[in-house]
């Protein structure tokens, strides 16, 4: 017999009946959904508005992560951020074009179809590095989509070569750039961008660059960095702002919500939270608020490597039809204390999938099918526990999280009281 539901949120009684219209939700709407803690119908709710849009398909892509430079002018300023060195720092690394290449090689043993390539504002390095970069990596793997830069790359690049945003996304697109990742969004939430001392980029500057990517044919990814000083108003204007643009354009490809990471980073530090990590429940309720808002995204994506494989196996019946791919050789997330492995094989993800009773999809950086696993057996292509070979290597985490000078960390009253 079914225990009596007694744990059901009625304020959620009008969202469901307009989830089961297809109706759009509101701010309010959202507002209550974030304040809720019916995990399980929100939840439910999610997965209907995901099915309707496709059906029992889990996608992901075997990706391989390419960073070429963890050098950039917002390290004292952006204090969320633990991947980032100064020139001189310890740990600081800007690679060749040729160590970029021999890194990118290991996409010959692995069947990878993607490269995400981002890294930081270096203060030297022109355009013509990156697209050198690009042009190299499409000789060499010409089956190999290229996801590279986010909108703050693009818009640094454009202000050091003295071009519009418009012209560095043209040229990236003539070098071979199929789409952009979604990072960097983190500009649209006033907390957020309170700690960001001297910011580069505004909310509209972020949303400016993937509307001129999407009016050239590039389609992008969005994100939002939660977990750390926001307020459930701003993660809803955040999702709004981002639904706006899929109106105008249609270009965003897939929403990515983004767990925040304390290690290594002055924020982290600042808010106490060294070695904690996002809740389970709130991970999901990102991703099923996500699906139910964001009526025009065709995808939301997990991303295992920040909430763990086990919380984004679970995600899929939240409202998530794309699980992060093989992602070798991650390092933002791993250098701000995540945890989980630094990849996980193709038969792994296949495995996750299946095990939570979906149908896996290989897709490339547009969405299109490259494999479907009908005759798929488990295991027998297991990937050695070292991962692929090729040219790796290692960073030890900042010696400090804090970036220098006597700046008082300026993050929302209230939230950090009582620092220096
Ligand atoms: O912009 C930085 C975030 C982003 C931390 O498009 C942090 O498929 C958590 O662009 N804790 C870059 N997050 C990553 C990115 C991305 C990631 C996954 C998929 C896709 C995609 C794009 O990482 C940054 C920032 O928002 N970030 N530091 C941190 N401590």
């Amino acid at each position: 017999m079914l225990m009596p539901a007694k744990h059901i949120d009625n304020a959620l009684s009008p969202i469901a009946r307009k989830v089961e219209r297809a109706e759009r939700l509101t701010r309010e709407d959202g507002l209550t959904l974030f304040n809720s803690s019916d995990l399980l119908t929100i939840g439910r709710l999610a997965d209907l508005a995901n099915q309707r849009k496709n059906g029992d398909r889990v996608c992901f892509a075997a990706n391989q992560h390419l960073n070429p430079t963890n050098v950039c002018i917002l390290r004292n300023t952006c204090v969320f951020c633990s991947f980032a060195r100064m020139p001189n720092e310890d740990g600081a690394y800007t690679r060749s074009l040729d160590e970029v290449f021999a890194e990118a090689d290991a996409a010959r043993d692995n069947p990878t179809r993607e490269f995400h390539i981002v890294g930081g504002l270096h203060p030297k390095l022109s355009l013509d590095y990156y697209l050198e970069m690009f042009r190299g990596l499409k000789a060499r793997h010409p089956d190999v989509h290229i996801k590279a830069l986010t909108a703050v790359e693009v818009a640094h690049l454009a202000r050091i070569e003295k071009l519009s945003t418009a012209e560095v996304l043209r040229a990236m697109q003539d070098a071979g750039v199929t789409s952009l990742p979604g990072g960097g969004a983190e500009v649209f939430s006033p907390a957020t961008r309170a700690t960001i001392a001297d910011r580069k980029l505004t909310g509209d500057e972020w949303l400016a660059v993937h509307r001129e990517a999407h009016q050239i044919g590039l389609p992008s990814n969005c994100t939002m960095l939660y977990g750390h000083v926001e307020t459930m108003e701003e993660r809803i204007d955040h999702l709004l702002a981002l639904r706006g643009l899929q109106d105008e354009t249609g270009g965003f490809l897939t929403y990515i919500p983004l767990a925040y990471h304390p290690d290594h980073n002055e924020l982290g530090e600042a808010l106490g939270r060294t070695g904690t990590a996002t809740t389970g429940f709130d991970d999901l309720k990102n991703i099923a608020v996500g699906r139910l808002v964001l009526d025009n995204i065709p995808h939301v994506k997990t991303h295992w490597p920040m909430v763990t494989p086990f919380i984004s196996q679970v995600a899929l019946g939240f409202g998530c039809d794309d699980l992060e791919g093989t992602v070798v050789f991650e390092r933002v997330y791993h250098e701000a204390g995540a945890g989980t492995p630094m990849w996980l094989s193709y038969d792994e993800i296949v495995g996750l999938i299946r095990a939570a009773g979906k149908t896996p999809v290989e897709r490339d950086s547009l969405y299109r099918t490259v494999r479907t696993f009908e005759d798929w057996v488990p295991g027998q292509r297991a990937a050695p526990k070292e991962g692929p070979e090729g040219p790796t290597f290692h960073i030890e985490h900042r010696g400090q999280a804090r970036g220098k000078g006597k700046r008082q960390l300026p993050v929302v009253a209230g939230v950090v009281e009582g620092l220096e």
